[in-house]
C-alpha cells in the first residue's frame, strides 16, 4: 500500500473546537463505559423535554429491539424551532438558493415557526392525526422543510420520496405505508430544467385509492391536471389557516418518519426512525461533528429525499439553532464554479457534499474553483461513499485551500446520525478513512465466520450496542429488520460494509459486502435493476453488477439474456435503459448493458455473481471455475466485454 499522509490537527481548531484529543478520549471512554449515564447527560443538554424519561435505554438485538429515553415526552419541533425564538426569533433559519442563480431568500426562525404552524392547521383540517403517515415528494424548495416539520409539529410520520423517483417507485412507497396524504409541487427544477413532479403523482395515484389529500406546492406554474376534492393549493389553504398551532405531545419512542432505502434483496425497506433518540444523536453529531459555532452559515448539498437531507440539512442544523442553507439545483448549473460562488454569495462556512459531486467537478478542472474566493469556508465534509485519496487531497488543497479539516463520515439510513467520523478537533485526518467512532459507538469486525476481529485487520463491519438514532423497525415488517440487520450476526447489527482497522484503529470503509450498489451515493439493489430488466417481454433473465467507475464510484452493469429469438438492437437498448427509469428513476439507468447469451452458473443454477463482477471491472484473473455448469459461457462473456 502506498504511504499514508497523516494531516494534524490544525492548531486553531485544536484549541478552539468543542472537542480535543483528550475530551473524544475521555468522553468516549464515558460513552461507553457508562453508555445510560452518558446519554442521560447528552440528553439533558441537546434536548427540551416536557416530561422526563423514566429509563434512558432497553435493546435486544436478537429480537432487533431498542428502545432511547423510555417514557420521556417531547416535540422535535419545539427543540428545532419554539425554544429558539425568544433568542433568536429574527435569526436566519434558512437560506434557500434557487436554481437561477437570481433565486434566493431568507427564512427567519419566526417565519419559519409561522410557516410550520400554518401547514400543521391545513393537514388537520384534512384529517390528518397523530401517527397517519404523509409522503412528501417534493423538490428543494423551503416548502419540504416545512411539510417535514410540519408533520412532526401534529404527530404525522413522514416517508420523503426523492423527487427523481419514477411514479411506479412512488406508488409502491406510498402503498407499502399507506400514506393517506401527499405533499408535492408542479414542477421540480434543476440544472434549469423542470421535473414533472405533480404528472408523476397524479400516474402514482391512479393505483392508490386512499389517498384523499394532495397538496401542492406552486414553484414553476406549469400546466397540471386537478382532481376536485381531492387536490389543494399550498399557497391557497396556508393563506387561510392560523399560524398557530400547539405541537403535539410525543412519546421519545413515537415514530418521526419511515425513508425508504434498498437492500440486497427485494423492495426498499421502510427504515423507521423515532423522535427522541433520532434528534438527539442527529443534533449532537451537528455540533461536533462540524464543530458547529454560534453564528456559522451552515450548508449540506444532500437533497431532503435522502437520510442526508433529514439529519444534516434540517433537524440537526435546526435543533442547534443553525444557520442551514438549501440549494435547489446542481453543482455544475450554470456551470461547475456553482457551489464556490454560492458559498461566496453566502459567506458559508462549513460545506458538506458527496464525494461523486467532488470528483465530477475535480474532473472539469481548477480554474471552477480558483476564481472563486471561498475564504468563508473553514470545514469541509464527506458522506455517502468512500472518498479516494486523490479526489479527498484535491478537496483539500484546491477547495480547502489546505487549511481546512475534512469530516469524512460514515453512517447509514439506518444509523440516523453520524457512527463513524474525525471531529475536527481532536482527529488528526488520513484521506480515504472515516477515522474513529463517534461517542456511544462501538464498532467491531467479524470475519465471515462471525469471530471477531481485534488489533489491526480486515472484516465485516458491525456494531456492538445499540446507539439512540438507531433504526427502530422497517415498516410494517419487523421480521424483515431482524433478518436483514440482526441475523447475519447474532447479537450485533451488521452494517452490509466492509471495512479495515489500521494501527491507529482508524477505520476505512472498503464498501458493501452484499448486493447493493453505491451509485453517486446513492444505494440501489442489484435486485431492484434486475426486476426492472426482466419486466421487458423479450429478456429471459438479467443480472446486475456495479464496476469501479471515475466519477460516480460505482456505475451499473447489466448482462442480458435475451429470449429465443429475439436479437439485440439499439431500439432495445433504450427500452430496457426506459424500463429502468419507469420502474426506478433516473438514477437506476445502466452505464452499460451487456448481451449475454448465457450467465455463469453453479450446477444448482446460482448466478455466479464474484465472475460477472470481475468481467465487468475488466479483472480477468477469475480464480476458480470449475463448479460452473458451462465453463464457456465465461470465455463469452470476456470476449465481449464492454468496460476495456
Ligand atoms: C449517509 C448515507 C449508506 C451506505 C453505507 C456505505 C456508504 C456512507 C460513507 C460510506 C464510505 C463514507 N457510505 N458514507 N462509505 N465512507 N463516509 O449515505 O446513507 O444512503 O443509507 O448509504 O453508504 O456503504 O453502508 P445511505
Amino acid at each position: 500500500m502506498s504511504e499514508v499522509h497523516v494531516y494534524p490537527v490544525p492548531a486553531e481548531f485544536a484549541s478552539n473546537a468543542h472537542i480535543n484529543e483528550q475530551q473524544y478520549h475521555a468522553m468516549y471512554q464515558q460513552s461507553v463505559e457508562n453508555p445510560d449515564q452518558f446519554w442521560a447527560e447528552q440528553a439533558e443538554q441537546f434536548l427540551s423535554w416536557d416530561q422526563r424519561w423514566s429509563k434512558v435505554s432497553e435493546y435486544d438485538f436478537i429480537k432487533g429491539e431498542a428502545a432511547w429515553f423510555i417514557d420521556g415526552k417531547l416535540n422535535l419541533t419545539y427543540n428545532c424551532i419554539d425554544r429558539h425564538l425568544e433568542t433568536r426569533g429574527d435569526q436566519t433559519a434558512i437560506i434557500w438558493e434557487g436554481d437561477d442563480p437570481a433565486d434566493a431568500k431568507t427564512i427567519s426562525y419566526r417565519e419559519l415557526h409561522q410557516q410550520v404552524c400554518k401547514l400543521a392547521n391545513v393537514l388537520k383540517q384534512r384529517g390528518v392525526k397523530k401517527g397517519d403517515r404523509v409522503c412528501i415528494y417534493i423538490p428543494m424548495v423551503v416548502e419540504a422543510a416545512y411539510a417535514m416539520l410540519a408533520c412532526a409539529r401534529i404527530g404525522a410520520i413522514h416517508s420523503v420520496v426523492f423527487g427523481g423517483f419514477s411514479p411506479e417507485a412512488l406508488k409502491d412507497r406510498i402503498l407499502n405505508s399507506d400514506c393517506q396524504t401527499l405533499i408535492t409541487a408542479d414542477e421540480g427544477v434543476r440544472g434549469g430544467k423542470s421535473v414533472p413532479l405533480k404528472a408523476n403523482a397524479d400516474l402514482a395515484l391512479e393505483s392508490c385509492p386512499n389517498v384523499h389529500t394532495v397538496v401542492t406546492v406552486q414553484r414553476t406554474g406549469g400546466d397540471i391536471a386537478w382532481t376536485e376534492g381531492r387536490d389543494i393549493w399550498y399557497h391557497e389553504a396556508v393563506a387561510e389557516a392560523s399560524d398557530q398551532c400547539e405541537p403535539e405531545l410525543m412519546d421519545a419512542e413515537d415514530p418521526l418518519f419511515i425513508l425508504y432505502t434498498s437492500g440486497s434483496t427485494g423492495q426498499p425497506k421502510g427504515v423507521l426512525h423515532s423522535t427522541a433518540g433520532y434528534l438527539l444523536q442527529a443534533a449532537m453529531t451537528f455540533k461536533y461533528t462540524f464543530d458547529y459555532q454560534e453564528g456559522d452559515i451552515y450548508w449540506c448539498t444532500a437533497d431532503v429525499g435522502w437520510i442526508t437531507g433529514h439529519s444534516y440539512s434540517l433537524y440537526g442544523p435546526l435543533a442547534n439553532g443553525a444557520t442551514t442553507l438549501l440549494f435547489e439545483g446542481v453543482p455544475t448549473y450554470p456551470d461547475a464554479a456553482r457551489c464556490w460562488e454560492i458559498c461566496d454569495k453566502h459567506q458559508v462556512n462549513i460545506f458538506y457534499t458527496a464525494p461523486t459531486a467532488i470528483r465530477a467537478l475535480m474532473g472539469v478542472g481548477d480554474e471552477f474553483v480558483t476564481r472563486t474566493s471561498r475564504s468563508s469556508i473553514k470545514l469541509l465534509g464527506t458522506v455517502g461513499e468512500p472518498i479516494n485519496p486523490e479526489a479527498w487531497e484535491w478537496y483539500h488543497r484546491v477547495v480547502g485551500e489546505a487549511r481546512c479539516p475534512i469530516v469524512d463520515t460514515w453512517w447509514q439510513t439506518e444509523t440516523g446520525a453520524h457512527m463513524l467520523t474525525p471531529l475536527p478537533g481532536a482527529t488528526a485526518l488520513k484521506p480515504g478513512s472515516a477515522t474513529r467512532p463517534f461517542f456511544g459507538v462501538q464498532p467491531i469486525l467479524l470475519d465471515n465466520d462471525g469471530n471477531e476481529i481485534t488489533g489491526a485487520g480486515e472484516g465485516n463491519l458491525a456494531i456492538k450496542a445499540s446507539w439512540p438514532s438507531q433504526i427502530r423497525s422497517v415498516y410494517g415488517d419487523h421480521q424483515r429488520m431482524i433478518d436483514t440487520y440482526f441475523s447475519t450476526y447474532k447479537g450485533y447489527y451488521f452494517t452490509g460494509d466492509g471495512a479495515r482497522r489500521d494501527e491507529d484503529g482508524y477505520y476505512w470503509i472498503t464498501g458493501r459486502v452484499d448486493d447493493v450498489l453505491n451509485v453517486s451515493g446513492h444505494r440501489m439493489g442489484t435486485a431492484e435493476v434486475e426486476s426492472a430488466l426482466v419486466l421487458h417481454d423479450d429478456v429471459a433473465e438479467a443480472a446486475v453488477v456495479g464496476y469501479p467507475h471515475d466519477i460516480k464510484g460505482q456505475g451499473i452493469y447489466a448482462y442480458v439474456t435475451l429470449m429465443a429469438g429475439h436479437q439485440p438492437s439499439d431500439q432495445l437498448l433504450a427500452e430496457l435503459i426506459q424500463m429502468c427509469v419507469q420502474e426506478i428513476g433516473p438514477i437506476a439507468k445502466p452505464d452499460l448493458i451487456q448481451w449475454a447469451p448465457g450467465l455463469p452458473k453453479t450446477r444448482s443454477g446460482k448466478i455466479m455473481r464474484r465472475i460477472l463482477r470481475k468481467v465487468a471491472a475488466n479483472e480477468l484473473e477469475l480464480g476458480d471455475t470449475s463448479t460452473l455448469a458451462d465453463p464457456s459461457v465465461v470465455d463469452q462473456l470476456i470476449e465481449n466485454r464492454l468496460n476495456k
